[in-house]
């Protein structure tokens, strides 16, 4: 696919075809920046997703019958293709999803640091020597694939994430149906095209376009072994919910989070205010590891706020693709209104608003983009309450709340942690105890120290606690989630002889 839009209508790939599928409807993507149309794509269906879900099941076991190091050839071609066609690449994920140049490249790095660690993986051991009781016993741990993986990923990193959910799972023997975001399917395509190219055989990796629809038939199949799923909180817990209540069945999420940093007396406010900029702002506050929460101490209050609120009634907002900017557009309309509603919310909370960029001025738009979905940063102090609803609820957008605390640091990780959430989280101090105390009391998945609360590497797990996930559905952990384990025991002797001192007598 080129990077300009075409008259082509892209398809499914199922059953390594590309095929119209069965619905007679077509969806846009659209440039976020300018609402420039990018590209055509046919809208899946349940039937799509039943084409797919029957080519991954007959796939299965031939492909669960290589070698693991076979199995990651496949995607050691994927790896190369990524490291050669970064700046390409990136600027799709730029175009597409609106996130500024740096983070589009981002994107396209951590999904072929992904695909290297995964495919890597392969040449590493797999289970568990484990001591028996009884001296002439074998016991062992071996992994198994699941089978067949539904995978549901965001459109924020729309690279990445996808390879998150399936280099693993596909290194692992599984066999996957996969359904991109349907704000960035330009990006599935071409992720898709690159499967095809390495040769993947068919009917082990499928993707269907759409919308929550083809999504839900994913989630509701039997053939499914294991839903993946990254995205809102909302889906997510249904999705959790829903699979949960079926034995036999997996699923893994990971969700938002109302994510907070904790500048105490004793920071660094050079790194607190650079960490918090960082993690408030980057992808226009869009990830699900954005930090919406500054709660820091009354002594270093004051200066934060000066040098933070300065800071970002700077930060550029403009075209994405122009390497001097630092916060694209939102993804679309339904966000801006979202963000626009939490602001309101925050005012009626009792808000003092400190930066108020939601609407920009005509000369901040950058020029032929007046259509683009502009919003700035908008930051507010307020008086610490645990209902308020602005610093609960997650907004997903550059909207940040200012919260002063006095006393030590159980009190600052008494507001850190009362929220529903636990994904990622910052302290900022120079106190090593402070940091400590940090690092063990935060309920988080992800937790920094002296650093932004963002930017996590593909080595480590990642995943939340609380309402954030389920399970890891990314990254290192997700191997619980696309494999099976059994515990093997065998018997090297004549005799059979039991464990925890049973008669083995007849
Ligand atoms: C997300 O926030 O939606 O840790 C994913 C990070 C990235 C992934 C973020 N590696 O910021």
């Amino acid at each position: 696919m080129s990077q300009q839009a075409s008259e082509e209508t892209y398809e499914h790939y199922i059953g390594g075809e590309w095929t119209e599928g069965h619905g007679d409807e077509t969806f846009e993507s659209v440039d976020p920046s300018n609402q420039e149309v990018l590209g055509e794509f046919h809208r899946g269906t349940e039937e799509d997703v039943d084409a797919a879900l029957a080519a991954a099941k007959e796939a299965e076991d031939e492909w669960a019958a290589l070698s693991y190091i076979d199995r990651a050839e496949y995607l050691w071609d994927v790896y190369h293709e990524l490291k050669d066609r970064t700046d390409e690449l990136g600027e799709i994920v730029t175009k597409e999803c609106g996130k500024e140049i740096s983070e589009g490249k981002a994107d396209v790095v951590e999904a072929a640091h992904m695909v290297e660690w995964a495919a890597g993986n392969a040449r590493h051991p797999h289970g568990d020597v484990v001591p028996s009781e009884i001296g002439s016993k074998d016991a062992y741990m071996r992994r198994k694939p699941r089978g067949v993986i539904g995978c549901i990923t965001p459109w924020n990193f729309p690279v990445a994430i996808p390879f998150w959910h399936m280099a693993l799972a596909l290194v692992e023997g599984n066999t996957v149906v996969w359904k991109p975001a349907e704000q960035t399917p330009w990006c599935g395509q071409i992720i898709a095209e690159m499967l095809e190219d390495a040769g993947v055989p068919e009917g082990v990796f499928n993707m269907v376009q759409g919308f929550g629809d083809a999504g839900n038939a994913i989630v509701e199949d039997d053939r499914v072994d294991t839903v993946l799923f990254t995205g809102s909180s909302e889906v997510g817990h249904k999705i959790a919910g829903k699979v949960g209540g079926e034995p036999g069945k997996l699923a893994a999420c990971e969700m938002g989070g109302k994510n907070g940093i904790v500048v105490t007396e004793e920071a660094d406010l050079d790194i607190a205010v650079h960490s918090a900029i960082m993690s408030s702002f980057k992808t226009t506050g869009q990830r699900c590891v954005s930090s919406e929460r500054l709660i820091v101490h009354e002594d270093v209050y004051d200066e934060f706020k000066d040098r933070y609120v300065e800071l970002a009634e700077q930060v550029s907002v403009g075209d994405p693709l122009d390497e001097d900017t630092f916060m694209g557009p939102m993804v679309n309309e339904e966000q801006v209104e979202k963000f626009g509603k939490y602001n309101d919310l925050a005012r009626q909370e009792g808000a003092n608003v400190l930066v108020d960029r939601e609407e920009l001025d005509d000369d901040e738009i950058p020029e032929g983009h007046e259509d683009g979905y502009w919003v700035g940063p908008f930051v507010y102090e307020i008086d610490y309450d645990d209902d308020l609803r602005c610093i609960q609820e997650e907004v997903f957008g550059p909207h940040v709340a200012l919260i002063e605390y006095s006393g030590d640091m159980d009190r600052a990780m008494e507001i850190h942690n009362n929220t529903p959430y636990g994904l990622a989280g910052a302290v900022i101090s120079e106190d090593y105890r402070q940091i400590n105390q940090f690092r063990d009391e935060a309920e988080l998945g992800l937790a920094y120290a002296n650093l932004p609360c963002i930017g996590a590497e593909v080595q480590l797990p990642f995943g939340g606690v609380k309402k954030s996930g389920n399970g890891y559905p990314s990254a290192r952990e997700a191997i619980e989630a696309v494999t099976e384990r059994t515990a093997w025991t065998m018997n090297n002797s004549k005799d059979i002889e039991m464990a925890q001192g049973l008669s083995a007598d007849i």
